[in-house]
């Protein structure tokens, strides 16, 4: 960036903030007024009650106007966002990615440009970045893919350093963009006038659970009418777990609670549910481990047949949920799934805080999956759409 175009920059980034800073002053002012119009209608004694009904998710805050908004602004206008367009809770979301992926980061752009500096590319630093790629977990083809490119173009003319990093940039989107092309739709969402079961798997401890409450808020948020179904039999707490989530964002949950009781059986009885009650979302929770000697790719066959003999019209999506943290092992899995269950798309989580976030890359390229959704963090909105050119910004976001 040249010094005017970083100037105008901040100028951009203040305006922003100024105006979002205003809006949420504006909001709370008409919460209060609201709250006291509700005091004066209602018993003062109940005061306490009314209080303590509320589970009301809160409103995100606006941080500081610093380095991250600064950055988190710009990526929304490089795609075309307004000023006035802007959310607290979209700046907040990029923020924590940036954040996030600060140890994939830390050993690789920051070496990365020290040591490209402003010199030219040499076939010498590209072997360098080589190195860098492969130890940020991007996998060897996507690395092979990326270092092929760059000698193409050093051979066809000189590369300088900043240069080389837009030309990085570019090659690893087109990785990730990829299976999302190929799939058709650049973004997952239900489908109107249809049942859509998203089935969530994944082996334990991934983050299926977690995500899942995830994105029944981010659902229900968005008036698609959300029910949840507890196919996960084999963890005891795992019904509780999931009613907590489901509490948070006014979602049913259906349940057997009865000792090893059949997931097929639940998801039948959810689909039951979820026509009588016109549900647009089902989402289903799935074991990571299974207390027979059952296959676990035999379960999910089984969960699937119910659902293409009750719905055969349903939109059924397959997620894989992925552990950035277990870095190839994570690979690994993905593959051995993606060879048994029929996946249709991938959700990476828990890539805040590690340094393995490049994963996301060799699941793209070597399991051929759309990448969906992306989990940065344990809370309710710490889970996203996944856009590819906001990913790789984050990913090689220079401070
Ligand atoms: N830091 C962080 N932790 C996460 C994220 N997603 C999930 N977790 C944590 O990972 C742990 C396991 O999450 P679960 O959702 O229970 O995982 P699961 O795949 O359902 O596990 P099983 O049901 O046992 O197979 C929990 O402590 C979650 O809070 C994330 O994006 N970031
Ligand atoms: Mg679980």
């Amino acid at each position: 960036m040249t010094n005017t175009e970083s100037d105008n920059s901040r100028e951009w980034a203040a305006q922003a903030y100024a105006l979002l800073k205003k809006r949420q002053e504006e909001q709370k002012k008409e919460l209060e007024k609201q709250e006291e119009q509700k005091q004066e209608l209602i018993d003062i004694p109940n005061k306490e009650n009314i209080a303590g009904q509320s589970k009301a998710i809160a409103e995100t805050e606006l941080g500081e106007f610093d380095d991250n908004f600064t950055w988190s602004a710009m990526v929304l206008a490089a795609q075309g966002k307004k000023i006035n367009q802007i959310s607290i809770d979209e700046i907040d979301w990029l923020t924590k990615l940036r954040r996030g992926l600060e140890e994939t980061r830390k050993g690789f752009v920051t070496e990365l440009l020290d040591k490209l500096g402003d010199d030219p590319l040499t076939p010498e630093s590209l072997d360098d970045l080589e190195t860098l790629l492969i130890r940020a977990d991007v996998g060897i083809d996507s690395t092979d893919k990326v270092i092929s490119s760059l000698r193409t173009k050093l051979n066809e003319e000189v590369v300088g350093g900043e240069a080389g990093i837009k030309f990085l940039k570019r090659e690893l989107k087109l990785i990730i963009d990829k299976p999302i092309k190929n799939s058709g739709s650049d973004l997952l969402v239900p489908q109107k006038g249809k049942l859509n079961v998203w089935l969530l798997v994944g082996v334990n401890g991934v983050g299926k659970t977690t995500t899942l409450g995830k994105l029944a808020y981010l659902s229900s948020k968005s008036n698609y009418k959300t029910l949840i179904a507890a196919a996960d039999t084999f963890r005891a707490a795992a019904v509780e777990q999931l009613k907590v989530w489901g509490d948070r964002s006014n979602v049913d949950v259906i349940s057997n609670q009865s000792k090893n009781a059949d997931p097929a059986a639940v998801v039948f009885d959810a689909i039951n549910s979820a026509k009588k009650r016109n549900i647009d979302l089902l989402l289903v929770d799935t074991a990571g481990r299974l207390q027979t000697k059952n296959n676990l790719m035999d379960e999910l066959a089984k969960i699937k047949k119910i659902i293409d003999k009750k719905v055969p019209d349903a939109l059924v999506e397959s997620l894989l949920v992925l552990d950035a943290s277990q870095g190839q092992n994570g690979l690994k899995q993905a593959k051995s799934f993606a060879k048994s269950a029929d996946l249709s798309g991938a959700i990476i989580t828990k890539l805040d805080g590690t340094s393995r976030g490049g994963v996301s890359l060799a699941v793209s390229e070597e399991v051929n999956l759309p990448i969906r959704f992306i989990g940065a963090g344990e809370g309710i909105k710490d889970l996203r759409p996944f856009n590819s050119y906001e990913f790789v910004e984050a990913m090689l976001a220079d401070k």
